[in-house]
């Protein structure tokens, strides 16, 4: 049986991976910091497959590094990785952003992503095989008016996802990214810092993705025979074209 580390599991496209993963037999290492949610999910999962909690702010270097470091022999080997965790916080121009939202994204989406691929590295270099996916976003392929931050973290991960796989591949371990679109989660209820109203707004009008459409395509991903490996996928609900143009209906 295979065991997946899945980050940005409490909520959204983590918590939809974990949930459709376990049906699929992979045993869970779940992480996120709201300690209330990773039990639930835990309880719920454990039903079906081995879970282990890690409860950890993907920023925190030190944590990042202790807790995994401290998994139990059971969950040593870490087959698959997913980098989720994530958020956009604030959308602003670059002149009226707010430093701290510009350090909350940068230190999440980009540097947590790196501490968590870097602490999970040794063991699938031990193992030489594994297989790293980063949630990317449409925003890393393209940018936006007010964007420019979350959309310059985003273009990180894709650039980092395409230098993992080159310095990786001579250790047998698979990298790619999926990129999507609109999803509706509580990613805009983060942005809009609880203006749950704005938030809702954003997904109105248009059928947007779902994070069990997105989860059901990581599986996909991660259930293809070792010789294949999807590196790079972007994915929109069908009402959107690109970033700013979505087709609505009213
Ligand atoms: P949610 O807000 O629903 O979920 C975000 C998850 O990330 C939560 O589980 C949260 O857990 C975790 N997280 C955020 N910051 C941290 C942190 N500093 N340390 C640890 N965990 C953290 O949003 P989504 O599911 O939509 O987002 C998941 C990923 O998908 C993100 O990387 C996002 O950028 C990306 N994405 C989302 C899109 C969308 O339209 N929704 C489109 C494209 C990409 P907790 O708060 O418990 O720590
Ligand atoms: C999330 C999608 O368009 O809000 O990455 O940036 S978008």
């Amino acid at each position: 049986m295979k065991t997946a580390l899945i980050t940005g599991a409490t909520s959204g496209i983590g918590k939809s991976t974990a949930i459709e993963f376990s049906k699929h037999n992979i045993n869970l290492v779940l992480c996120g910091r709201r300690l209330d949610r990773l039990e639930a999910l835990q309880n719920e999962l454990s039903k079906r497959v081995k879970v282990h909690m890690l409860s950890f702010d993907v920023s925190d270097k030190e944590k990042v590094f202790s807790s995994i470091n401290s998994l139990p022999d059971l969950f040593g080997s870490i087959d698959i990785l997913i980098n989720n965790a994530g958020n956009a916080h604030g959308l602003d121009t670059i002149q009226d952003g707010d430093i701290d939202d510009w350090d909350a994204m940068i230190d999440s989406n980009v540097k947590g992503l790196l501490y968590v691929a870097k602490a999970v590295l040794p063991k699938m270099i031990e193992q030489q095989s594994g297989h790293i996916i980063n949630i990317g976003s449409t925003a890393g392929k393209e940018v936006y008016q007010k964007g420019n931050v979350y959309c310059g973290t985003k273009h990180a991960v894709d650039a980092i996802t395409k230098g993992m796989r080159i310095d990786l591949i001579e250790h047998g371990i698979k990298v790619g990214a999926l990129h999507p679109g609109l999803v509706e989660t509580e990613f805009s209820n983060v942005r809009f810092k609880g203006d749950d109203k704005r938030a809702d707004d954003v997904y109105k009008g248009f059928d947007p993705l779902t994070p069990n459409d997105i989860a059901d395509i990581i599986t996909f991903v991660v259930t293809r025979p070792y010789h294949i490996n999807i590196a790079d996928l972007v994915v929109l609900p069908s009402a959107q074209a690109n970033s700013t143009l979505i087709k609505k209906s009213f």
